[in-house]
Formats: structure tokens, sequence, C-alpha cells
């Protein structure tokens, strides 16, 4: 079954030239995009797409927002990058902000969200050496299987997704997997006095929107109380009110000892991480031992600022909250055939497509594509609905009639 998706000879032009000159690292959904405003994408023929994928969640202040782009703008005018071998006048305010606005002493700034996760895994282990007497080269990192957290090698070792690590081996030590969702599991290895932390996202993105159980957040939490053991949350996908709080740890009122943040933290705009933690975990880095060219820039600490900023002042996380809500509903009524589960939490979602042929939800994907809405299929037959927060209850209403109508296409 394949719909001939029919691409305008404008946009096949785009396409050649990334088949001939880029790495085919990516299948991407056939669109040109080159305008994007709010919940709305744009292609190079004008047509208007909603965007039901929101750059996997980096996206959640809406395209282009104004506030962000204009403090973009005046900031990039003025000063892009010092590097840290000289200080600047931003980068103490911004961290007095961020991490005034979620509770810990300290952030260190980097760049991409995987680049968050290999400095909260360098500040465990260190933690782990320093603190916890751990001997040299021994502390042990616990991940929760299906998880994703980046394209390193070092986040590729602890992969349980052959499309993520086969053939590029050999393979980060001092890693280990437990079952996602399972406290026994988790207690088990926790028990083991080298281990320095547990790293998992409080709802798996990549998985398909894989929600734990009511209480294993708050389970995570206390276990690695319990043995002395860093609770590294991975809020790059999740966190930043997409979930329909602030953090998804806010959902059960958990307080990781080290969080990551990404996407989101620049709007879309340019790649901005941070990792909190408070002093006894984030003094054990010392002046010269961890670092990046653009970590900390003062143009990502004024787009950072701003960012966090709109989060607040615009109820993203209450928008999020209710309209995820109004779009599970709303799915649910389409009583279609194809659909077996919608699941997701605030406005983190995914449809799983009950079809034996996992092209199908590909199929589907095309069709929505034709009717004017952006999303992608994740591990085969689930879809991901992640509209920017902003979107509100007519625009909700007006994508899930295009949903049903690519579903009965599809019947
Ligand atoms: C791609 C996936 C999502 C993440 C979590 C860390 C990172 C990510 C929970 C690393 C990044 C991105 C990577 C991007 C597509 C997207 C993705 F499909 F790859 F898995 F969202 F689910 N922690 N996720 O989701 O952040 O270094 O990319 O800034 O690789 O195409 P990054």
């Amino acid at each position: 079954m394949s719909t001939n998706h029919h691409v305008s000879a404008n946009a096949a032009k785009y396409l050649e030239l990334e088949d001939q000159f880029g790495a085919h690292n990516y299948h991407p959904i056939p669109v040109v995009l080159e305008k994007g405003e709010g919940v709305f994408l744009y292609d190079v023929d004008g047509k208007r797409y909603f965007d039901f994928l929101s750059g996997y969640s980096a996206v959640n202040q809406g395209h282009c927002h104004p506030a962000i782009v204009k403090t973009l703008q005046d900031q990039a005018a003025k000063l892009t990058l010092t590097s840290r071998a000289f200080h600047n006048n931003l980068l103490g305010e911004y961290e007095a902000y961020i991490t005034k606005y979620f509770g810990y002493d300290k952030v260190l700034p980097m760049n991409t969200g995987v680049e968050g996760g290999e400095t909260a895994i360098k500040l465990a282990r260190r933690w782990g050496y320093n603190v916890k007497g751990i001997a040299e080269n021994q502390a042990r990192i616990i991940f929760a299987e299906g998880n994703f957290w980046g394209r390193t090698l070092a986040a590729i070792s602890s992969s349980t997704d052959p499309s993520s690590f086969k053939g590029f081996g050999p393979y980060m030590p001092g890693f280990g997997l437990v079952p996602y969702n399972d406290l026994a599991a988790l207690e088990n290895e926790l028990k083991d006095t080298n281990v320095a932390a547990f790293m998992v996202e409080p709802i798996q993105g990549e998985a398909g929107v894989v929600l734990p159980d009511e209480g294993y957040l708050k389970g995570v939490r206390d276990l690695c109380t319990q043995y002395n053991v860093l609770f590294i949350a991975d809020e790059i996908q999740t966190g930043l009110a997409r979930t329909g709080k602030m953090l998804a740890c806010d959902h059960e009122g958990v307080r990781p000892d080290i969080l990551i943040l990404g996407k989101a933290l620049s709007g879309g705009t340019l790649p901005i991480s941070a990792v909190l933690a408070d002093n006894i975990v984030m003094m054990q880095i010392k002046p010269g031992e961890h670092g990046s060219t653009y970590g900390g820039n003062p143009l990502a600490c004024a787009v950072a600022m701003k960012s966090l900023e709109v989060l607040k002042t615009e109820k993203m996380a209450e928008n999020a909250q209710a309209m995820g809500t109004l779009l599970r509903a709303e799915l649910e009524k389409l009583n279609s055939p194809l659909i077996k589960l919608v699941r997701g939490r605030g406005l983190l979602n995914a449809i799983v497509i009950d079809h034996k042929d996992p092209e199908v939800s590909w199929e589907l994907c095309l069709h929505l594509l034709d009717l004017g809405l952006l999303a992608k299929p994740t591990h085969g037959d689930k879809i991901r609905f992640a509209p920017p927060l902003i979107i509100n209850e007519a625009q909700i209403k007006e994508a899930v009639g295009i949903i049903g109508e690519a579903l009965k296409r599809l019947s």
C-alpha cells in the first residue's frame, strides 16, 4: 500500500540538492519548509501545516516567538560570543535566573542536549569518586531500557535500540540497564555500591511517549536517596511545560539531584542546554575540567532567559495541560479502528496504530501531510502528536479533523 505523495517540481529541487550533497542520515517526511509562525509551518509553495512535532519539543513556545526573536536579534547585534576565557555581562545574570527558576544551587551551561547528558554523567562519576568514595574507574551509571539521550558514543553505549548503537562499537564501559518502570529491578541494581547515578526520562519520548506508572518517579527518588545514588532526570524533551507542568518530575513532586534541560530552552532558535545541580555535585568539577566553546555564550544567555520567561508569562504549562486533555479526548472520539491506543501527558502525546503493516504509520503521515498536518512515526507503529504549547481549542479541533480524515482515507 503506498501513497504516491506528490512533491512539487519546486520542492523537488531542494530534495535533489540534499540527496547529492548531504549525508543520508535521515529519512524525512517529503516536505520542504521555509517559514514558521506559532503552531504553523509553511512550505516553499506557501502551503500551511499544523506542526505536530514541534522540533521534537524544541519549539514549545511556537515558531519564531516574537519576543524570543527580538531578544535574539538585539543581542546578536551587540555581542554573541566571548568564550569562557573572559567574563561577559549576561552569564552571571542567566545563571542566577535559571537556578532560581528551578531551585538549584548552580548551572553548567552547554549547547546540545546530548552534551547535557555527557556533562551530567561526568558530574555523577566525579561525585561518585570524590563524595561517595567509589574506587577509581569503577563508577557505574544505570539507564532504563528504551532510553534515548542522543547520538554520541556514550549515548549510544546506553542504548537498547540497535539502529542507534549497531556498528559503532566498542562501547563506553561502566553503563548498566534496567527495565523502565520497574522499581524492584532498579533497587537490585542500586545495591551495588559502585553505582553513582541512575539517569532516566520521566516519560520516554523516542520510545513512543511511554509513561511510567503513577508513583514510579517517587520510587526512583526514594531508592536513589536510600542507596546514595544520584537521580539524573533527562527533561530535555519532557521539560519546559511540555507535559502540563514546568517539569515532568513536578507531576509527582520529585526533585532530581541533576536536572538536564535542552531543546525549548531556546524556543527552537539555537542549541542551548543546561545541567542544574546543588553545590555538593557541581563543585566537584574544578576550573579547566569541563566546558565548551559556545557554552554559556551571551546570545544563548539572553535567549534562554526570554524563552523561560514567556513559558511562565504566557502560562504555557497550564495551556499544555488543558489542550492535551482536549486532544486526547478528541482523538478517542474518532473511534478509529486504526488507533489501538492514545497516550500522553500535557501536549506530549502519541497514538499507537493497530495495523500489522508497519508501513501504515508512514502512509498515515503522508495523508496527514496532504491534508496539512506534520507528524512523523517513531519506532514503527507510534505517531507522536506534540504541537507547540500555544495551540488553542479551535486549532486542536481543526487538527483532529485532519487526523480523522487521514485515518478514514486509510481504513
Ligand atoms: C535526532 C529522537 C526525540 C532527547 C532526550 C537527549 C536528547 C534528545 C530525551 C539529545 C534528542 C532528538 C534528537 C533528534 C530527534 C529527537 C528525538 F527521535 F531522536 F529520539 F526527541 F525523541 N534527551 N532528541 O529526546 O538532544 O543532542 O539532539 O540536542 O537525533 O534526530 P540533542
